[in-house]
């Protein structure tokens, strides 16, 4: 699947809405592995993200080589660390963890990333990882020992968004964490949106397809479902 960047912003330009169902490969139960799949071709998802805070899983490899023969949509890692890379994904998203202040989800992991995506034909699209805080201690603050930007200073996750822009990141992904309390605040995807250029990536918390309609009419271009799915199979057949 050619160039997954230029059809994010092809769907920008467009005004076309993106959804990306994002699997951990911990949380799946392989003997449901076929039911999974079907759920989701059959759903309104046109991206699938692979990753999770942490993963063990010794099948990702198995999960990539399941997802590339029996589903015709981009697979984009999601990663956690540099272990989660598999040559087998479509795309990488190049994360750099712009709330937070450790230096190892800023510069460090994308340093051992870095020759290992050179050996790989992976797209690498850099991505201004933002976390807000949402009412629950998440896995991503948890794992990177981090702290989430204030829900309420739209000021400074504007700036921060806007930095990362400026730094030369391609996309700016609003994260309220797996299983948030609460979502990202759509007036701050709305300031976010209307201020910078590149597109922007919500997710955490959305449990519901209203969660993803407002989100889209607050201005996101592409909304992440991890657990509602995982949860319920049929979240999408609403
Ligand atoms: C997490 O944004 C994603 O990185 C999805 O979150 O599991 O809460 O849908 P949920």
């Amino acid at each position: 699947i050619a160039n997954i960047y230029e059809q994010i912003i092809q769907a920008k330009i467009d005004g076309q809405k993106l959804l990306a169902v994002l699997l951990d490969p911990d949380k799946i139960v392989w003997e449901n592995l076929d039911h999974l799949l079907l759920k989701i071709k059959q759903s309104p998802a046109t991206h699938i993200f692979v990753g999770g805070s942490i993963v063990q899983a010794t099948i990702l490899e198995e999960l990539m080589t399941a997802l590339k023969q029996k589903i015709n949509l981009p697979v984009v890692i999601f990663p956690g660390d540099p272990s989660q890379i598999s040559s087998q994904a479509d795309a990488i998203l190049f994360l750099s963890l712009l709330s937070g202040r450790n230096a190892d989800y800023l510069i460090e992991y994308q340093v051992q990333a870095a020759p290992i995506l050179k050996k790989t034909n992976l797209e690498v699209i850099s991505t201004g990882y933002i976390l807000i805080e949402s009412g629950n201690e998440t896995a991503v603050a948890r794992v990177s020992k981090t702290q989430p930007l204030d829900r309420q200073d739209l000021d400074l996750v504007l700036a921060t968004a806007q930095a990362g822009e400026m730094l030369g990141n391609k996309l700016v992904y609003l994260e309220a964490g797996s299983g948030a309390k609460e979502a990202v605040p759509l007036e701050m995807i709305t300031l976010v949106a209307q201020n910078v250029e590149i597109p922007v990536i919500v997710g955490g918390g959305i449990v519901d397809l209203q969660g993803i309609q407002k989100a889209y009419t607050a201005g996101a271009d592409l909304v992440v479902i991890g657990t509602a799915f995982e949860n319920n199979s049929h979240f999408f057949e609403a």
